[in-house]
């Protein structure tokens, strides 16, 4: 026996061992099956909690009868212990999420870059010369391994890790760099550059408003340089793009019909795609943009660009002049992160092209999903909005979990730090006790959530709860913030999500 060869190992070592471990075990079993009760989905008639018989560990002890609630009209509102007398312990409560472990799985790039489509698609990165090196990298080494026809663009000309980068704003007139002052930082940019100095420090507004400027150029002379790819899109360094479901989606719009598309935004009466979700152009649309651009971007493009907030605001009254029309692509393109998202039935069956507010890391970690997407689904099976969610999201539901923000908006109760508004006639006055009590304590917010049949998660902070009957992530906080806890009914949500399947086809549709 290995045992009896090490030195120091008795029996009674051995004994001790044994009866902690079954300690362990014994505290393990009796804290386990508890989550699952609090997390219990009281639907309408269902048995619910009452809090008051509230012991650790188990939150929802005794149950009483509730009726069907919505916020604002609460009934049958359980009452919670006050947060004092036995916090649960955190250690029970805050089971470890279950990581989300995507093993390696790299289909070949030959088969990415050969997968059906991949030759029509022009994919154009923008960037700055301050961030290119946190930023790009990142892209390199991941999608445009499997793209034939890319370009980046920045607002330095150069060679990045052996990759050409253009300058998009090479050539402004000289009349409008000398009338708008963040062009200053432009010449800055091209300094630090000659000299090889760090362009991270130049990071700031000044260098930032330059970003307006290069759209307009760019889409030029992508158009320019591949005046064959059937479509182009263009995205920004923290946008994720979803190489598989690009080349499906593209692969069945006929880019002979001018598209221009996008996440759809407003500013005033101008329709635009918000650029962090991507922008998709056909080749129609971009011959009609480059027939307008030689006509009008230096007499008045170019001039109107100082007047209007962003670049994609241009490209949208830019492609206007040109007889382009602008066509929703929402939820396809989107400008949301796993974290930030509504997970509604609405979007449920929708394949994801884009994602945005990505950090490399965030990008990385969807790369290696959708290699592992491909690999086994082949690159005609889009990856949909579900998958995301049993991916991403759903691992990391619990009932309870610290320094977290979920979100939760729908339902936002504070209780006001002055007594005066406290009173008779004040908005505070005129709540339910149980949405005032929501406020004491992290139990009294998950109490009240449960009392609504529609809650699926809460946020609690000092004098704040917030409850939602919308699925979001959230995340991590820091700093003052840091305070906040979450929790969601894993229970409820499941239920409600098992009732959006089956999903009969991928939604492709997005209209105008
Ligand atoms: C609110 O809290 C107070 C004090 O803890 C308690 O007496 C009251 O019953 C609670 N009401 C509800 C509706 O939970
Ligand atoms: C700037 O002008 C030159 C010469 O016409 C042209 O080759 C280049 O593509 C232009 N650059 C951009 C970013 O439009
Ligand atoms: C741009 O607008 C200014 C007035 O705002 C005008 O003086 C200038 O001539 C215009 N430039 C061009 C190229 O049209
Ligand atoms: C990090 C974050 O976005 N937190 C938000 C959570 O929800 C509350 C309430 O709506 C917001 O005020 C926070 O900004």
């Amino acid at each position: 026996m290995w045992i009896s060869g090490r030195p120091g190992v008795s029996m009674s070592r051995i004994a001790i061992v044994f009866c902690s471990l079954s300690f362990i075990f014994l505290i393990w079993s009796y804290g386990i099956p508890h989550y699952s009760a609090s997390s219990r989905y009281p639907g309408p008639g269902e048995k619910v909690v009452d809090p008051e018989e509230y012991t650790p560990g188990q939150f929802f002890a005794r149950t009483t009868t509730t009726t069907e609630s919505s916020f604002g009209a609460a009934t049958g509102i359980p009452k919670p212990r006050p947060e004092t007398s036995g916090e649960e312990d955190p250690e029970i409560l805050e089971p470890t999420p279950t990581p989300v472990v995507i093993p390696p799985a790299v289909p070949s790039t030959k088969s990415c870059l050969t997968a059906k489509g991949a030759d029509d698609i022009m994919v154009v990165l923008k960037t700055s010369a301050t961030e290119i090196y946190d930023k790009l990298p990142e892209h390199l080494l991941t999608l445009f391994q499997c793209t034939p026809h890319y370009a980046i663009f920045s607002d330095l000309d150069g060679v990045v890790a052996g990759h050409k980068v253009y300058d998009a704003l090479e050539n402004i007139t000289a009349e409008t760099r000398a009338k708008n002052k963040e062009f200053q930082y432009y010449d800055k940019i091209q300094e630090y550059g000659a000299e090889g100095q760090q362009l991270a420090d130049l990071k700031g507004e000044g260098t930032k408003n330059l970003d307006k400027w290069k759209f307009l150029p760019m889409v030029y002379r992508a158009y320019r340089m591949q005046p064959y790819a059937k479509f182009f899109v263009f995205i920004e360094a923290d946008t994720s793009l979803s190489w598989t479901n690009l080349l499906q989606w593209t692969t069945r719009l006929d880019s002979r019909i001018p598209i221009y598309a996008g996440a759809p935004s407003n500013i005033g009466s101008i329709r635009f795609a918000q650029r962090g979700g991507g922008l998709l152009i056909s080749n129609a649309a971009a011959k009609l943009y480059a027939t307008a651009y030689d006509q009008k971007y230096v007499g008045k493009w170019e001039n109107r660009t100082a007047t209007e907030c962003c670049g994609d605001v241009m490209v949208a009254i830019a492609l206007a002049e040109a007889h382009v029309e602008f066509y929703s692509a929402f939820p396809l393109l989107q400008g949301e992160t796993p974290a930030t998202l509504d997970w509604t039935k609405r979007h449920w069956c929708a394949p994801v092209v884009s994602w945005h507010h990505m950090s490399p890391n965030e990008i990385d970690i969807l790369w290696n999903f959708q290699q592992a997407w491909t690999k086994k689904n082949g690159w005609q099976t889009p990856y949909l909005i579900k998958n995301a969610f049993s991916e991403f999201v759903s691992p990391r539901l619990s009932p309870s979990r610290s320094n977290w923000d979920n979100l939760s908006q729908d339902h936002k109760i504070t209780r006001p730090a002055d007594d005066e508004a406290l009173g008779e006639g004040t908005a505070w006055y005129k709540l339910s006790d149980a949405d005032k009590n929501s406020t004491l304590s992290f139990d009294y917010c998950k109490a009240t959530c449960a009392s609504y049949a529609d809650c699926l998660q809460w946020r609690y902070k000092t004098g704040e709860c917030a409850l939602s009957k919308v699925i979001k992530l959230g995340r991590r906080v820091t700093g003052e913030n840091a305070e906040s806890k979450s929790g969601w009914f894993v229970e409820r949500i499941e239920k409600l999500t098992r009732s959006w399947e089956p999903c009969e086809e991928p939604s492709w549709s997005f209209n105008q």
